[in-house]
């Protein structure tokens, strides 16, 4: 379309968010000149958050990486000389041809996540070469892992819905998820649902933006929500609140789960959550006493040793009130799996070798360290994702990375903290210079992301560049000569052929359209169950589920202690680390606006915590554990409760005090549940430092500390 001489071109918003937005750009002669939300879009409705409002000062940013690089000088050094693209591609198909002749294709190991989630240049892009290959597998756990476990194995399937439903709820929980940084659509959603009656009730152990928003604000102790949960289906077993019918005819095992809640009587409750037991009490009156109650949660409540036993107790609470297949009722947490792209048409397993191993994303440090042997990892290939930042122990992701014998290869759109320690350095795309096809999951619409402009100097999108590499390999599959687009239609039309959802929609229609809502399946669909019908072996709610029994977690929802706490010492905080308000991740943190808006990276500690260690806020507080330290700033605060203290995460390592983020500090040690990451299951010691000690530990840069042998 062309309005004048400027060109109005469709895209979608493809970072890691559940709001899935849909803007527009105004192109002029090959330059995006205006960017602005979609006015028509029933979920976006004409504005984008803080991150991407702005997004044209990330495409156009002076930082950005227009050209191939390699490193001359020390790994991690970050000196580079440009090289052409074929040159690199040739570097990078030699050294991979002879690691796979030396090694076996296991020796690769592709390292990909969150940068985008677009259909092709995450998904199809995180498989076909890889499988081509017979690389080693990437367990992609780091994020949602653990509830997804928690759902499959309770439920079936994760609960979703359409987020405008809730305004049909007249009580609703936001446990241990903040919306109105991490999904801001949905609070103007939720503030109708307010105006209406609704109450709004936010579990979350800091004053978050969401709390303040909230009508009650409950602040239990970190990782201890499992009890919290039983404590509350106690109290609705003790006063008869409970739906024997449905549980009859529609769960497995309430009468243990019964048992299982009664050693969680509210005086326990309160001790091990630290809520007066007249909240908890009050809760749960709330709950008995709505009728539409819904529990809406995220990912943020899952980060820890005990995440998985926490959300199957927290999905365990709507069910012992009989409320799931219920309108605007029940548990919301993710429209993810609505549609899942046809596995074969992505990744055309059937005409690769087999996935030789797989490795746990959690645990890179590790695995490049010495964990990962037979074949060790010779060769990795980041792109869509900054390990350095965002992996748990980064000292030892650093550690591996400064492998000699290990070749790295980082297709970035900036110079990352990861990019640092790359031997190629590749420059990618951004959101406005591919086509692709995004998939919310917040709600219930697709997208397609049409590229607006060339991209920017020589860089290329991640399958681009994937299948140059191919061909450069001898591979000579007809798929490697896909394009975007072709990809795209080939795994929606795969996809379509199985997927109610998508069964009204053309691919042709879609594009022409940028955005189209997902068909509304009739009432034999399987997803949210409205007919009741589980995904589970039993066909019901597994409360209490055998299949956790091979797992070596108990069948039944409990409060485990993380292994983290267990020899907890008194003057030990819980760390946790959770959403930056102004990025996502740790991509937008290297924009200066961005990062001017969120500040320094700061502690939030209770008065009654900084008191015991003569903390004042502004303070520049040393914060350590036997894993690694970094530097923040205090900010004394009762928005946290005393023994938990927050930060954000995001930040990057390069330009935070003494070269150290918050995943300096964290462990990786994985969940109960799903292997995933338990970024909050981490105790730090904090104290403040003088004048000359913060001197000296800023002079202990983190990089250089790495560079430097043991
Ligand atoms: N602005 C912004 N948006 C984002 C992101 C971002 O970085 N910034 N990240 C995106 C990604 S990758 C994800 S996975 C989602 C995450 O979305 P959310 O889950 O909403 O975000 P988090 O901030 O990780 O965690 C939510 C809250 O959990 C609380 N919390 C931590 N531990 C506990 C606990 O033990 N019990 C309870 N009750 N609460 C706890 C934290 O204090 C935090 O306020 O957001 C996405 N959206
Ligand atoms: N301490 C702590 N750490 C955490 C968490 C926490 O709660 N606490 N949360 C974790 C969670 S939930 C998640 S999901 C992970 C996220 O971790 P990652 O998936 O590593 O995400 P980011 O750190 O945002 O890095 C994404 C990178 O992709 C790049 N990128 C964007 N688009 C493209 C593209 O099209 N092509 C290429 N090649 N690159 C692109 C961006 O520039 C950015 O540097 O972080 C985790 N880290
Ligand atoms: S990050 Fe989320 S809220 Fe912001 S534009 Fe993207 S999808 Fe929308
Ligand atoms: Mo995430």
């Amino acid at each position: 379309m062309s309005t004048s001489n400027r060109l109005i071109v469709r895209g979608a918003c493809a970072h890691d968010c559940p709001d899935g937005c849909s803007f527009i750009s105004e192109v002029e002669n090959g330059k995006v000149v205006d960017f602005y939300a979609n006015p028509d879009h029933p979920i976006t409705q004409g504005w984008l958050c803080a991150k991407v409002r702005p997004y044209l000062d990330r495409v156009y940013a002076p930082d950005r990486l227009q050209y191939p690089m390699r490193r001359v000088g020390p790994k991690g050094g970050n000196q580079w000389e440009r090289i052409a693209w074929d040159e690199a591609i040739d570097e990078i198909a030699q050294r991979w041809t002879e690691i796979i002749d030396q090694y076996g294709g296991a020796a690769i190991l592709p390292y990909s996540f969150s940068g985008t989630l677009g259909m092709v240049e995450n998904m199809a892009a995180s498989n076909r070469l890889w499988n081509r290959i017979g690389a080693s597998g990437l367990e992609r756990t780091i994020c949602d892992a653990a509830a997804t476990a928690a759902c499959k194995h309770t439920l079936g399937g994760k609960p979703g819905m359409d987020p405008r439903e809730v305004r049909e709820s007249d009580l609703l929980l936001i446990w241990g998820h903040n919306p109105s940084s991490t999904s801001p659509h949905f609070v103007p959603l939720m503030r109708e649902a307010q105006r209406n009656g609704t109450f709004v009730v936010v579990i979350d152990p800091r004053r978050t933006r969401s709390a303040r928003a909230a009508d009650l604000h409950i602040q239990p102790n970190p990782s201890t929500d499992a009890a919290l949960a039983l404590g509350l289906i106690d109290l609705i077993f003790a006063a008869g609140r409970h739906n024997e019918p449905w549980l009859e005819t529609h769960t497995v095992g309430w009468r243990a789960l019964r048992e299982r809640a009664a050693e969680y009587p509210v005086e326990r409750v309160a001790q091990i959550t630290g809520l007066d037991e007249t909240v908890i009490v009050e809760l749960a009156e709330r709950w008995m006493n709505a009728t539409t109650p819904l529990v809406k949660f995220n990912d943020g409540i899952q980060r820890s040793q005990n995440g998985g036993q926490t959300i199957r107790a927290i999905l365990a609470l709507p069910a012992v009130t009989g409320h799931y297949g219920k309108r605007g009722a029940g548990a919301f947490y993710s429209e993810s799996s609505v549609v899942v792209w046809n596995g074969e048409a992505l990744g055309k397993f059937s005409e690769c070798p087999p996935q030789p191993r797989i490795v746990n994303m959690n645990r890179l440090g590790a695995a490049l360290t010495g964990e990962i042997t037979d074949p060790p990892i010779k060769a990795l290939y980041v792109f869509i994702a900054n390990p350095v930042t965002s992996t748990p122990n980064a000292p030892k992701v650093i550690q591996g990375l400064l492998r000699d014998d290990l070749f790295t290869v980082v297709h970035e759109q900036f110079m990352t903290d990861t990019a640092r320690f790359a031997d190629i350095v590749l420059p990618a795309t951004s959101q406005l210079e591919v086509d692709d096809v995004v998939k919310p999951s917040g709600h219930r619409h697709i997208h397609f992301n049409k590229a607006a402009m060339q991209p920017l100097g020589e860089a290329r999108g991640n399958w681009d560049v994937q299948r140059q590499i191919a061909r450069k390999m001898g591979f000579t599959e007809a798929w490697f000569d896909q394009t975007n687009i072709e990809v795209a239609r080939e795994v929606f039309d795969a996809t379509r052929r199985t997927n109610p959802w998508l069964s009204g929609i053309e691919f042709d229609d879609l594009v022409a359209k940028g955005w189209v809502p997902y068909t509304e399946p009739d009432e034999t669909s399987t997803f949210n169950w409205p007919n009741l019908n589980f995904g589970t072996p039993s066909g019901k709610i597994e409360l209490y589920c055998e299949s956790m029994i091979p797992l070596g977690v108990d069948p039944l929802p409990d409060y485990v202690v993380p292994i983290e706490m267990v020899d907890r010492k008194t003057d030990e905080l819980v760390l946790v680390s959770a959403a930056a308000h102004h990025f996502v991740s740790s991509s937008f943190a290297n924009q200066p606006a961005l990062r001017h808006k969120e500040g320094t990276p700061a502690l939030e500690i209770h008065p009654t915590d900084a008191a015991n260690r003569n903390i004042a806020t502004g303070d520049e507080l040393l914060v350590e554990n036997d894993r690694g330290w970094c530097l923040l700033r205090a900010n004394v605060t009762e928005d946290v409760i005393p023994g938990c203290a927050v930060t954000t995460k995001g930040y990057w390592s390069q330009g935070s005090l003494a070269g150290r983020n918050v995943n300096w500090l964290t462990t990786d040690v994985l969940s109960d549940l799903g292997n995933q990451a338990s970024f909050h299951s981490n105790l730090v010691r904090v104290r403040k430092l003088s004048p000359e000690e913060f001197e000296a530990r800023l002079a202990d840069n983190g990089v250089e500390l790495a560079l430097t042998p043991a």
